[in-house]
C-alpha cells in the first residue's frame, strides 16, 4: 500500500477489509454526497458525525467502574476514576472536526482535561517523550509526542456540547487534537502509556501519517 497518499477509496477499502463499523446517521444524504465530485461535496454545508469503530460493536463503559491508567515512564503508575478526572481543572475548546476521509463537523465544543494535568498526577519521568493512548476497543491506539500534546486545545475530552460524551462518541473519555485528523483521537481511552519511543497507531500501521495535520497529511485538503 502506498504509504503517503491514500485516497478515500483506499481508506474505505481498508475499512471494508477490516470489517469496521460505520454507522451512518442518514444513509440517503450520504449516498447523495458520495455521488458528487469532491470539489462540489466540499462546498456543501456541514454536516454530521459518522460513528467509527474498528470492531462490530460500541464499547459501553460503566461510569462507576471506569478507570484510566497512567503507566510507563512516570514516577507512580496511577489509576484515575471518572470522578478524579472531573475533579481536575476543566477546559473548553471549540473547533472543527475533520476525518481524513473528507467529512467535517463544524464548531464542536469539547470539554475535558489537559494532558499535562493528568500527567502531573502521575509525575513524568525525564525519559518519557510520547503518549500512547490505548482504547478499550481492542486494537485501537495512537501516539502523540509530549510537544504536540501541549498544543492549544489538545485534551482528554469528557464532554461534547453541554453533555458528557455519548457511548458512540467515546464515553468515558476520548482524545481531542484540533490540529490533526480524527483518527488520532482515540475513543474509549482506558490507558495513557508514557513511552520513550513513538508507537505507530492503528491507522498509521495501515499507512497513514503519524502527524496527521489537517489539510497537509494524506493528500487531503479541507
Ligand atoms: N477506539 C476508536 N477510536 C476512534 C476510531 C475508532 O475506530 N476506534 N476512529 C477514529 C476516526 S478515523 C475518527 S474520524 C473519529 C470519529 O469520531 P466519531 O466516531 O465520534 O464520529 O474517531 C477516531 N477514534
Ligand atoms: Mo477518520
Amino acid at each position: 500500500m502506498n504509504d503517503r497518499r491514500i485516497g478515500r477509496a483506499g481508506f474505505l477499502g481498508v475499512l471494508a477489509g477490516g470489517v469496521a463499523g460505520i454507522f451512518f446517521a442518514n444513509d440517503l444524504l450520504d449516498t447523495v454526497e458520495e455521488a458528487l465530485p469532491r470539489s462540489v461535496r466540499s462546498q456543501l454545508p456541514s454536516r454530521k458525525w459518522r460513528i467509527y469503530t474498528i470492531g462490530d460493536s460500541i464499547p459501553r463503559i460503566d461510569p462507576q467502574t471506569y478507570r484510566l491508567r497512567i503507566t510507563g515512564e512516570v514516577e507512580r503508575e496511577t489509576t484515575l476514576t471518572l470522578a478524579d478526572l472531573q475533579a481536575l481543572p476543566q477546559v473548553v475548546h471549540t473547533c472543527d472536526f475533520h476525518c481524513v476521509t473528507g467529512w467535517t463537523v463544524d464548531d464542536v465544543r469539547w470539554t475535558g482535561v489537559r494532558l499535562d494535568e493528568i500527567l502531573s498526577v502521575a509525575g513524568l519521568q525525564p525519559a518519557g517523550r510520547f503518549l500512547q493512548f490505548v482504547s478499550a476497543e481492542p486494537g485501537y491506539h495512537d501516539c502523540l509526542s509530549l510537544e504536540h500534546a501541549r498544543m492549544p486545545g489538545v485534551m482528554l475530552a469528557l464532554g461534547m456540547g453541554d453533555a458528557p460524551l455519548t457511548a458512540p462518541h467515546g464515553f468515558a473519555s476520548r482524545v481531542v487534537i484540533p490540529q490533526m485528523y480524527g483518527y488520532k483521537g482515540v475513543k474509549w481511552v482506558e490507558e495513557i502509556r508514557v513511552t520513550r519511543e513513538y508507537r505507530p497507531g492503528y491507522w498509521e500501521q495501515h499507512g497513514y501519517d503519524r502527524d496527521a495535520w489537517v489539510g497537509r497529511s494524506n493528500g487531503y485538503g479541507v
